[in-house]
């Protein structure tokens, strides 16, 4: 008869180091993520992702719970709240993961995957912005993987420290680490978000601006989209893979080249001069017929051309070249810039608030009628005048035209075309643009039949999208709706079918429906 032999028991991590490693683990990872985020783009921190994330898919009312409960802290405290679920969460993951890594290990990877989705969701999303939840998740892994061998109970080796000193030292090194890392990040993200908000104050403390006329309410149709789009559902197109994260206070514009006399412009210069709100539709020439890289806001800045009087534009030259802080450049006609109605902007407020990063800040160009790859530079930095002879911009590099003034469209919005409509009367309802000289007439037909004339919602100016609905009889089967535009001086807009490339879609937008019984 034998006695079994006691197996020895697995080794464990005694239960407090085990819940400051998986603490550790996600501390470091959310530390290190938001300081590369910070340097990628504002947006792209996994902390703040989630955090907006969550402001995002509240319900309606824990949103208004919040703000009537908190005021102006409910952001702290949302962000506080979710440090305390995290804290929860990794502790407990660090407890499950006394003896095998894998449950610490597997809240990990989960924490990442959501901050990876919460970063791609954002609108503002850029390819680049998922560096950081990348450096988040490898981070987290990697202590994780690092402080639970340390902190296994094992064999001493001779000589060395002890195991137990070891652990600390490496305990009170991650911790120091992550406070370091996520301090920085807040420095760097804090610089231009400190700067963008003593913006808003002076543009909302700005004596003379000359305030663009309110949008009335007759602008547009219970079924148009919002006619001054939300900041945050505003189009985004540029080619940076990092915001340029300059200041107000670093930012300086040079205007030079075939000008009498350079001027040199600091963001002070253009806040002491009168200001200038317009409401303008920015299009992207990349936009499809029916597509929705179109978005209106009201702009404030200074006069363009005010800036160009000064520095005099020398004969002979016919292209300002502006260039963005990152090196991207568009080359736009003088002449259009030195139309004393055309409204040309250097524009510093978007909707009643600084430039957002992704937008341009601190300042952008901003020109009513001409597509953005000719005239819409974000982050400008330099103004050259040029002739398009001598230097050719970004996009013209590519193949895109030299001259990109928008052309006249109209689109559908409503019905979508993905779902049936009931038959009979159906209202049709889209917007239409034609900046600078705004739209006069939209039509519809059905199926290929006689256009009729929509019904148009208030005219807001020439520079803005025009919104349109009609109603059509729709007899039971697939029907395709129609619609064009006619601009202000009586123009049609072409039926002719062309690409995007080189210098902007056209056709009719149409739209294929079902309409049942
Ligand atoms: N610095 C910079 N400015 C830029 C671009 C860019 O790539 N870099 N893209 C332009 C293009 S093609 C368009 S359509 C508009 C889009 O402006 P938004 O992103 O504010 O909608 O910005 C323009 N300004
Ligand atoms: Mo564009």
């Amino acid at each position: 008869m034998s006695t079994p032999v006691p197996t020895a028991p697995a080794p464990r991590i005694e239960r407090a180091p085990a819940a400051l490693v998986g603490v550790l683990a996600v501390g470091a990872a959310i530390a290190v993520g938001h300081l590369v985020g910070s340097v990628v783009s504002p947006s792209s921190s996994p902390y703040l992702a989630v955090a907006d994330a969550v402001v995002r898919l509240a319900p309606p009312w824990l949103v208004e719970f919040a703000k009537t409960t908190f005021g102006t802290a409910d952001k702290p405290v949302l962000v506080a709240g979710i440090a305390v679920v995290l804290l929860a969460v990794a502790a407990a993951a660090g407890l499950a993961a006394r003896e095998r890594t894998a449950p610490a290990t597997t809240t990990v990877v989960v924490l990442g995957l959501l901050a990876a989705t919460a970063v791609v969701t954002a609108p503002t999303f850029a390819p680049v912005d998922l560096l950081a939840p990348a450096a988040s998740l490898g981070t987290g892994l990697l202590v994780l993987r690092r402080l639970h061998a340390l902190a296994l109970p094992g064999p001493e080796r001779a000589g060395g420290p002890s195991r137990r000193a070891l652990l600390t030292g490496a305990l009170v090194a991650v911790g120091a680490g992550s406070l370091v890392a996520g301090g920085l990040g807040q420095l760097l993200a804090g610089r231009s978000a400190g700067s963008r908000g003593e913006v808003t104050a002076a543009l909302r403390a700005a004596p003379a601006v000359r305030r663009a006329p309110a949008v009335p309410a007759s602008a547009a149709f219970p079924e148009s989209v919002p006619f001054v789009t939300p900041t945050a559902d505003f189009y985004r197109i540029d080619t940076a893979l990092r915001i340029p994260s300059g200041t107000a206070g670093d930012w300086s514009l040079r205007v030079h080249g075939l000008v009498d006399r350079e001027v040199t412009l600091r963001f002070a210069d253009l806040l002491a001069r009168p200001l200038v709100e317009r409401t303008v539709t920015l299009l992207c020439v990349s936009n499809p017929v029916g597509g929705d890289l179109v978005s209106t806001a009201v702009f404030t800045g200074v006069p363009l051309r005010d800036v160009l009087l000064e520095a005099g534009v020398r004969p002979g030259a016919d292209q300002l070249l502006s260039t963005s802080a990152d090196g991207w450049t568009a080359g736009t006609p003088i002449d259009v810039l030195l139309e004393p109605d055309r409204g040309a902007l250097l524009a510093i407020g978007m909707n009643g608030e600084a430039l957002p990063p992704e937008h341009g800040f601190p300042v952008r160009m901003v020109v009513p009628g001409l597509y953005g790859y000719v005239s819409a530079t974000k982050w400008v930095t330099d103004l050259e005048v040029t002739t398009f002879a001598a230097d050719r911009a970004y996009w013209l590099q590519r193949g895109w035209g030299e001259r990109a003034p928008i052309k006249t469209m109209a689109r559908i919005d409503t019905p979508t075309g993905t779902g049936s409509v009931p038959a009979g009367r159906v209202v049709v309802a889209g917007v239409a643009w034609s900046q600078p000289r705004g739209v006069s007439r939209v039509e519809v037909r059905v199926d290929g039949g006689a256009w009729t004339d929509a019904e148009l919602a208030t005219e807001v100016s020439g520079d803005t999208w025009r919104m349109w609905r009609a109603t059509v009889d729709l007899a039971p089967g697939t029907r395709v709706l129609e619609a064009r535009a006619t601009d202000a001086d009586g123009d049609l807009q072409t039926e002719e079918v062309a690409d995007v490339l080189p210098d902007g879609a056209t056709g009719y937008p149409s739209v294929t429906v079902t309409a049942g019984r």
